[in-house]
């Protein structure tokens, strides 16, 4: 008698560790995939051109074709040709996925009214998980923001930004978190956004200049390109 209930106790024990072993692991698990802010900055300096972290597009978007011969980094900085008479341009794409974090991009854009540039989040499908700063390539100062979900544009925002983006090196950044998305040009907040966005979507990192279909699809008479200094992410 007493033989058999030492041995239930034993069996029970067993038992109830595996149970809190199942519980730890399931708990683990559900930590794993919510998403949180990065305390780590990455920064690329674009010293060179790392096809392990960037790969350079090749494929039709709006009027352009992005070509991989109009992308390479030179004396520290990305570049991003249009050549002349034509409507091609370039995009990179960070391989690595990213959910929430704060992105920031130091870049002088062309000048070549009917094409824009673009920093931004993106996953397929399109208009599903997209944040998006879209700068016109004039010296207007037209400044686009975005963002994508659920199939459909949520937000939208024109702006000016009050000098000529096509002069000098400037920073446009986003804050991304699971309550808002907030937007800053060297450093000046512009707006912020408590909803209508992707919600714990890895998306990737772009930078593009091109010819969308919205525009007059005019090309510029001289080779003209997108600077790229750094980019924070
Ligand atoms: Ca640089």
């Amino acid at each position: 008698m007493k033989r058999s209930l030492v041995i239930l106790l034993i069996v029970l024990g067993c038992s109830l560790i595996g149970i809190m072993m199942f519980i730890y692991r399931i708990n683990q698990g559900s930590q794993a995939k919510s998403p949180e802010i990065k305390s780590e900055m990455n920064q690329e300096n674009f010293d060179t051109l790392d096809e392990g972290v960037w790969s350079v597009s090749s494929k039709n978007l709006g009027r352009t074709r992005l070509k991989p011969e109009n992308v390479v980094v030179k004396d520290g900085f990305l570049n991003i040709k249009i050549p002349a008479n034509t409507l091609a341009g370039g995009e990179i794409v960070n391989q690595e996925p990213m959910t929430y974090g704060s992105y920031e991009c130091r870049m002088k854009l062309p000048e070549a009214p009917s094409s824009i540039t673009g920093f931004f989040l993106y996953a397929p499908p399109d208009y599903f998980y997209e944040i998006d700063m879209e700068i016109h390539n004039t010296n207007e100062g037209k400044l686009l923001l975005t963002t994508y979900a659920d199939g459909a544009v949520q937000n939208e925002y024109v702006g000016e930004l009050g000098f000529d983006p096509t002069a000098d090196f400037h920073n446009y950044r986003f804050d991304y978190s699971a309550d808002r998305v907030a937007f800053y040009v060297d450093s000046k907040s512009i707006l912020e956004w408590r909803d209508g966005f992707p919600i714990g979507q890895p998306m990737q990192l772009m930078v593009n200049t091109w010819y969308p279909n919205w525009l007059a699809g005019t090309p510029a008479s001289e080779d003209q390109k997108l600077l790229v200094d750094w980019i924070r992410y």
